[in-house]
């Protein structure tokens, strides 16, 4: 996949992520969620590329757009698929919280799992303990083997997850086991992350969406981490989905190649709201805006930072240029 994609991508996050950050702090999560779509949908076309969603806002008849297999891009080029969401943490913004960002990843078609709108029981860590760990296990085995692979008692190590009355035991289990826990209050694609980038997060446990876990799997594939994952359909319908987009096993437990597959990814993102990684965007004066982007391929496992100034247009702020 050619390189100058990536680019192309953040350009549409950067726009994406401008025009939802207007949204922050007004209690209209809907508002700022379209704003961020409406942009990327617009904005794929300029992108040459033969463009699949796999993963976006939905099926075609509940999302109007960024539809399970809606075309996106110029259709010259390759052939690729792309997962998206144009706002993860539309809560967190209406809210004025961190953590916000627009995300995309995009790999050569048939690389992408494509995830159904469920839940995903998660575990991400960083290169140093990619590869050494289960998801069979139980969090306290998995603690004790991460502590001693890595050299560092428990009462040192960080683990994060998704602030959620369903993690109550796996929370007890963190805090019998003496870690200590970053409780999340959204975003856990930027949650998984952080185990695999310099930071104080030594793993991310608990379930969140799959759709989000096959974001952060492409991006910790780019980093050198890991992602394990099992989908958690609760009732037999949900069941029935995942046999009807042909898993044969909805059970089974995901490993990276069968999230994000064996070809070259492509993971972009954009900080909406101020973030652990990434800066939120910040309007400057005289019509201006910045933005803060990291960009990621799995091939040479490169990670680029990206800080646009841009020039805003139009007579509303949100207005930007193309
Ligand atoms: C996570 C998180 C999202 O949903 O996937 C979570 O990354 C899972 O759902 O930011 P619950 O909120 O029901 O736990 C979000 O918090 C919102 O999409
Ligand atoms: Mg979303
Ligand atoms: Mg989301």
């Amino acid at each position: 996949m050619e390189r100058h994609i990536a680019m192309e991508l953040a350009r549409i996050t950067e726009a994406a992520a401008l025009e939802a950050a207007c949204w922050t702090g007004r209690g209209d999560k809907h508002s700022a969620d379209e704003a961020a779509t409406m942009t990327i949908r617009r904005m794929f076309h300029s992108v040459d590329m033969d463009g699949t969603v796999v993963i976006g806002e939905g099926e075609m008849d509940e999302a109007p757009m960024l539809y399970i297999g809606e075309k996106v891009g110029s259709r010259r080029g390759p052939k690729i698929d792309i997962a998206v969401d144009p706002l993860e943490g539309t809560e967190t913004v209406a809210n004025g919280l961190n953590n916000a960002i627009s995300v995309i990843a995009a790999a050569p078609e048939g690389n992408l799992l494509h995830a159904p709108d469920m839940y995903m029981a998660k575990l991400a860590v960083g290169p140093g303990l990619a590869g050494r760990l289960s998801l069979n296990d139980h969090i306290s085995v998995t603690l004790a083997k991460a502590s001693e692979i890595l050299q560092k008692p428990l009462s040192e190590m960080t683990v994060s997850i998704l602030d959620r009355l369903r993690h109550r035991e796996m929370i007890s289990a963190l805090r019998d086991a003496g870690v200590r826990i970053k409780l999340l209050g959204h975003g856990d694609v930027m949650g998984a992350i952080e185990a695999a980038v310099e930071s104080e997060v030594d793993m991310y446990v608990g379930s969140g969406g799959a759709p989000e876990g096959v974001l952060a799997a492409a991006a910790l594939k780019c980093l050198g981490g890991e992602m394990q994952g099992r989908l958690i359909p609760d009732t037999t319908e949900e069941y029935e989905r995942c046999i009807g987009m042909g898993m044969k096993d909805p059970l089974k437990l995901l490993t990276m190649d069968d999230m994000v597959g064996q070809g070259n990814v492509l993971f972009v993102a954009t900080g909406v709201t101020q973030g652990d990684l990434l800066n939120g965007v910040r309007y400057l004066s005289n019509r201006r805006a910045e933005t803060h982007s990291v960009m990621m391929h799995s091939l040479n496992r490169t990670v680029s930072y990206l800080r646009t100034i841009h020039h805003l247009s139009g007579a509303k702020i949100g207005n930007i240029a193309e």
